[in-house]
């Protein structure tokens, strides 16, 4: 004997796209990093022009901290990393972090 059933599938596949999270990468105030360094740092890494990268400094000497840029976690990483390099390479202090935005 066999049986035959028709079984009907009626499935809907759930599919949610997450957009890419943003990361700020934040350059902190000390008080040995030369600021034609913090400024050459902000246009050659962060693509800032020479005005931009002048304001942002000061904001950093100023408030304490400042926004570089604001990237996909992978480009903020290599970013940090390449600007952290660069100062120990020169012998600064330079502080950076990564944060969610
Ligand atoms: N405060 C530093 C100075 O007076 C300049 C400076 C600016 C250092 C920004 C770090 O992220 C920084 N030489």
């Amino acid at each position: 004997m066999t049986v035959e059933s028709d079984v009907k599938i009626d499935e809907k596949v759930k599919q949610t796209i997450q957009e890419p999270k943003h990361w700020k990468v934040i350059l902190l105030n000390d008080d040995y990093t030369p600021m034609d360094f913090v400024i050459q740092v902000l246009q050659e890494i962060f693509k800032h022009s020479q005005e931009t990268a002048t304001n942002i400094t000061m904001q950093i000497h100023n408030e304490g901290s400042g926004i570089a840029g604001v990237y996909s976690f992978e480009i903020a990483e290599v970013k940090a990393v390449e600007a952290t390099t660069l100062a120990r390479t020169n012998g600064f202090p330079l502080q950076i972090k990564m944060e969610e935005e």
